[in-house]
């Protein structure tokens, strides 16, 4: 179970972000009623949303999943948190300030540490195992970190070597973990090995952005507009939240990558 989120809504500059989309550039006013609408989904999902002030030194601060990977393996343990490294250099500073905000809560911390680089977006955390992404921002340096530490917290890890495939910048541009042993996966990973012993939940390649999607308690958030996908999930009795995330995905964000739940 989730209790909080920490949330940072856009800077003025957001368009000045990395992008390789080639929607045209985003609407800022539009992009600050999205994020509003996600924080009101996360309160909805019971959730304390806390709300950083946006920080124009860095135009992709708003997509806070790359600074940090929590872990809190069972309610009694003291939750642990590994700052990452993020492989744009255009986004190492944005750590700092997560670092700070964070500091707050009782975790454990630890940081990847040069070589090594690692985004948020390249781990998702299914149960007790975690897949990690070696991906254009995730090195091998930064994989072992993580999985190193993971490893001295009793979590298991597997690597997922991505960077052959170009529409995804991060792990979990195509893969989510739903619960229950079960994976939303795009076409190009789902017939990887690794993920064998999963029930699949298959995109399509129309609505593969919606694969970055994220169980919070009862409820999954997932992109609007991606027909199929929201119908096989309430086929399969999920909860849907459908949010409106054009602006972000002109930005190459998606939903994971919005916030840092636990
Ligand atoms: C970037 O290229 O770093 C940002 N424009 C998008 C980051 C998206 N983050 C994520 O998928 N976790």
């Amino acid at each position: 179970m989730f209790t909080r989120a920490l949330v940072r809504p856009p800077a003025q500059n957001f368009s000045a972000g990395l992008t390789t989309s080639t929607l045209g550039p985003p609407n800022y006013e539009l992009a600050l009623r999205q994020h509003e609408l996600y924080c009101q989904a996360l309160i909805q999902c019971g959730l304390e949303v806390i709300r950083l002030e946006a920080d124009e030194r860095y135009p992709d601060s708003t997509f806070v999943e790359d600074t940090a990977v929590i872990i809190a393996p069972n309610p009694n343990a003291r939750p642990k948190i590994m700052f990452t490294r993020p492989g744009a250099a255009s986004r190492t500073g944005e750590v700092e300030s997560i670092r700070k905000s964070l500091g707050q809560f009782d975790f454990e911390m630890h940081s990847i540490e040069p070589p090594g680089t690692l985004d948020g977006g390249d781990v998702c955390e299914a149960d007790n195992h975690f897949f990690i992404g070696i991906s254009e921002r995730t090195n091998e340096s930064g994989a072992k970190q993580l999985a190193r530490v993971l490893g001295a917290w009793g979590q298991t890890s597997s690597f997922v070597d991505i960077r052959n495939l170009e529409r995804l910048l991060h792990l979990k541009s195509g893969l989510a973990y739903l619960g229950n042993q079960r994976l939303a996966l795009v076409e190009t990973l789902a017939n990887n090995e690794m993920f064998r012993g999963y029930e699949i939940v298959g995109l399509c390649p129309e609505e593969e952005y919606a694969a970055n999607c994220i169980r919070v308690n009862e409820h999954l958030l997932i992109a609007a507009q991606h027909p199929r996908f929201q119908q096989s999930l309430t086929d399969l009795g999920y909860q849907t939240v459908a949010l409106q995330m054009s602006e972000f995905q002109k930005m190459d964000g998606g939903i994971s990558c919005l916030s840092l739940r636990f």
